[in-house]
């Protein structure tokens, strides 16, 4: 059987029964064992000790918030956070000698696991045209190559920065300051594939791209909803949020179509109780909602209340509130009573009396939050989704109030950061004003290209040049091949990286490998020490600091790869100290001080313990949007469904992975173990498609007019997932995404809905089961 390049076989398939709880001693035990396996005793407990403790390491895993620093625990981090950390702090290492034994294309047929598994990179190395292997090149020369490429290019919009969210706020920040004083706002991230959707619909509707509560209002609220996340495996410090606020008297409703085990059951492992006791019940409720049916799910639980309120006009909706705070109801209203119950039934596949349950327990409720991820924003209606959810929390005045609120739970841990500091490719203008102020240049105000439309115009022979400041971005993009292609038409392409992925063997006519010090290490530069700062998902900035000796002696930071590019590219061309950013990272700060609201006197506030809460127009009742109030929204109804045959397809993350980057083939709340390339389909769907348990398929996903886009031989694993849908990893289905298959405003990949149908292959394995 043919594989597409870089798959990792199929191992021994082994499926258990899906874990009914999260964390405990075996999660503990499991992040013990892979530190030792890839790091010494001791750099393992040098990390785990001080993350995520004032003036410590911040986690390099999920964005969620810690505690105020007299609440913390001594060991602040889970299971998957120890896990992301010891996978920077791994003692292998690749150089020179590696990438002569191996070519640039043997490369590009390992697995993402494999290129991982190699260790840290150590030293610059370029790919030179016509050549398929890396060799070594000094530092020098990498700049003056860049720097070459940069002043030949016809336009700066030839030119792309890409940036992944576990950038500091001050590389990110000097980043986009080079961008724009070359001329461009060509400024992709990861956020265009993760949180866009949120922010676009929250700053039309509320005026912020943020969410709006931070841990406390999550420990005081009496009703949280969980929708469209898997918390037990992509944010674990969450549910000890949701366990509190348990304790304090809070009810829990979850949203999925998988009954992920976080959301059922969680035992703490820093807790006595959690090690020996049976755990806290996290969910009160759960709704097993069929993909995409979230926007019926919240126009059902709206048209109820509006309902409710007739009755007993009054006593339901927040009149006051609405009054004065908000604009649209009546529109909304009068929209949101003709939806059908028929079309919210079939959107959702939930029962008419599971809604009315919900609404009785919103109506019972004073203080509410609605928690959302990549379930909600990685559907062509996504935006409209959240919308929803802005007029759900409206309607009954949960916003702005103690303990209610919007909570979009952000993936990489300064994802938020990075848009704070300007990476963006339509950032404001008042941005724009303060930067030309502050450095006096003009930066270009035209919107520059997002991930999508990057992708797009590199078909298209647009970008010459393409950098990424950290991540995986041939791998994290939707449909892998069309991706590659287009990455391959760049004159030359530079990455900024700890370890060797995918990306860096879909390669230009020239390729940089430029290695750079990791979170972990130590970061000494002309005047010293350095700390850099990042931003978590509730709006806290504060330090992150390493400890460990860095991977090799010839890293340089992501400050300074970016500030000596900088330099030689622009060459006195702006009035940017790029010199005094590299020697002092709290000049760069002293700078966005200026800039971003809130920041005033960073330096300064930013090492208090618990750092600097940046503000929230909506909590002082400001709405930073067209309207100047809350906007509720009509929203056209939408449904999901594939054509008779086909399953609609999520793609999502296992427990042993960090995105792009697989650290073992197991997932092991789902129960599955030894293989990746699985789809989990109800067992009804199984049978009616005449498939069998353990069988082998092909997913074929099929748009529009479109050829098939194909991913070959998975395994069929009948699972408890809502009818017509089916679940498969990322990013080995990346393949199926199509380039086209955007949400609607925030063009964001719809990763969680891909139409596609299962081709049975000839297969001589069967699946065990135990
Ligand atoms: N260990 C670990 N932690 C991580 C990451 C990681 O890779 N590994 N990645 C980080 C990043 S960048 C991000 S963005 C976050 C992602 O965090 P999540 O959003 O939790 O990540 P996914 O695995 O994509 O899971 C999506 C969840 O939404 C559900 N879902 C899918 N479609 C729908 C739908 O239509 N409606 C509803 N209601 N639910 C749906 C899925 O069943 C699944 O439970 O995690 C961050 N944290
Ligand atoms: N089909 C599908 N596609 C998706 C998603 C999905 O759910 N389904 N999720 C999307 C989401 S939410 C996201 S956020 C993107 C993720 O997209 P990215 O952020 O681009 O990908 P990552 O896998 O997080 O990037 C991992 C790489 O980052 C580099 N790295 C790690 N730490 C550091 C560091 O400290 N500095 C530097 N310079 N480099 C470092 C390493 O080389 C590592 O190989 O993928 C998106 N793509
Ligand atoms: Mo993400």
């Amino acid at each position: 059987m043919k594989k597409a390049p870089g798959e990792e076989p199929n191992e021994a398939l082994t499926v258990t029964p899906p874990k009914k709880w999260a964390a405990g001693v075996p999660a503990v035990a499991h992040a013990l064992e892979y530190s030792l396996e890839e790091t010494s005793v001791r750099r393992t407990g040098e990390t785990l000790l001080t993350m995520n403790q004032v003036g410590g390491i911040d986690c390099p895993g999920c964005a969620w918030a810690d505690p105020s620093p007299g609440d913390r625990h001594r060991n602040e981090y889970c299971e998957n956070g120890a896990k992301h950390i010891n996978d920077e702090a791994t003692s292998r290492r690749i150089g020179a000698d590696f990438f002569r034994e191996h070519t640039v294309s043997e490369l590009g047929r390992r697995s993402d696991k494999w290129l991982n598994q190699q260790g840290r990179l150590t030293e610059p190395m370029v790919k030179r045209p016509g050549s398929d292997s890396y060799e070594p090149i000094s530092w020098h020369d990498a700049f003056d190559l860049l720097a070459s490429e940069l002043t030949s290019l016809d336009s700066p919009d030839e030119a792309v920065f890409y940036t992944s969210g576990r950038a500091s706020n001050e590389a990110a920040f000097v980043l986009q300051l080079f961008a724009r004083a070359l001329g461009t706002n060509n400024l992709p991230d990861c956020s265009n594939m993760c949180h866009e959707s949120s922010g676009f619909a929250l700053h039309e509707t509320l005026g912020t791209g943020k969410g709006t509560v931070s841990l406390d209002d999550l420990h005081h609220a009496d009703l949280i909803f969980v929708v469209g996340q898997n918390p037990g495996t992509n944010h674990p410090r969450q549910l000890s949020a949701l366990e509190e606020a348990k304790r304090n008297g809070a009810r829990i409703i979850a949203v999925n179509p998988l009954p992920e085990a976080g959301l059922l059951r969680f035992k703490n492992p820093q807790k006595p109780s959690g090690v020996i006791g049976k755990g806290t019940q996290i969910a009160d409720r759960f709704l097993h909602i069929r993909n995409g049916g979230d926007l019926a799910l919240f126009q059902g639980i709206n048209r109820l209340l509006l309902e409710a309120e007739d009755s007993r006009p009054g006593e339901v909706l927040a009149r006051d509130f609405i009054e004065s705070d908000t604009k649209g109801f009546e529109e909304f209203a009068a929209h949101a009573r003709t939806i059908e119950w028929n079309d919210i039934l079939a959107a959702t596949g939930l029962g008419r009396e599971e809604i009315e349950q919900v609404r009785d327990e919103v109506m019972g409720s004073q203080r509410v939050i609605v928690c959302w991820a990549m379930g909600i924003t990685q559907h062509k209606h996504a935006v409209p989704t959240i919308r929803e959810i802005v007029n759900f929390l409206l309607l009954r005045g949960n916003v702005g109030r103690a303990g209610t609120g919007a909570c979009p739970v952000r993936g990489h841990s300064n994802v938020q950061g990075d848009r704070t500091m300007g990476i963006w490719e339509q950032m404001p203008d008042d941005f724009l004003d303060s930067l030309q102020e502050e450095f006096g240049f003009d930066p270009p105000r035209a919107h520059g290209l997002d991930s999508v439309n990057t992708i797009r115009a590199m078909r298209e022979g647009r970008i010459k040049f393409f950098i990424a400041l950290a991540g995986n971005f041939v791998r994290a993009a939707p449909d892998s091949e069309v991706t590659e292609e287009a990455m391959r038409t760049c004159r030359l392409t530079a990455h900024i990286s700890t370890k060797l992925n995918r990306s860096h063997t879909v390669c230009g006519e020239t390729a940089l490998i430029l290695p750079t010090l990791g979170r972990t290490e130590v970061d000494i530069q002309a005047d010293g020490e350095q700390f850099v700062t990042v931003e978590n998902s509730m709006s806290e900035v504060h330090t992150t600091q390493g400890r460990l000796k860095p991977a090799s002696p010839l890293l340089l930071s992501e400050i300074s790869i970016l500030c000596r590019l900088a330099r030689r590219t622009l060459d006195g061309t702006a009035d940017i100290p790029w010199e005094e950013f590299e020697a002092d990272y709290g000049a760069i700060r002293d700078h966005i001080s200026h800039i971003v609201p809130g920041l005033h006197d960073f330096n300064r506030r930013v090492t208090r313990p618990g750092g600097i809460q940046l503000p929230n127009a909506v909590n002082e009742g400001v709405y930073h949007n067209d309207v100047g109030k809350a906007l509720f929204t009509a929203n056209d109804f939408a449904m999901l469904q594939a054509p008779e045959g086909h399953l609609l397809l999520q793609t999502l993350r296992s427990h042993d992975q960090w995105n792009t980057v697989p650290y073992t083939s197991n997932d092991r709340y789902r129960g599955i173990h030894g293989s990746r390339r699985v789809v989990l389909v109800n067992p009804e769907d199984v049978a009616a498609l005449g498939l069998s348990a353990g069988q082998h398929v092909d997913l074929v996903s099929v748009w529009r007019d479109d050829p098939d886009r194909r991913a070959e031989d998975f395994r069929v694993v009948p699972y408890p997932t809502t009818r017509g849908c089916a679940a498969a990893y990322y990013p080995e289905t990346n393949v199926l995404v199509p380039l086209d298959s955007v949400a609607d405003k925030s063009n964001q990949p719809t990763s969680k809905a891909i139409v596609v149908r299962l081709e049975p292959v000839a297969s001589p394995a069967s699946v065990s089961t135990g």
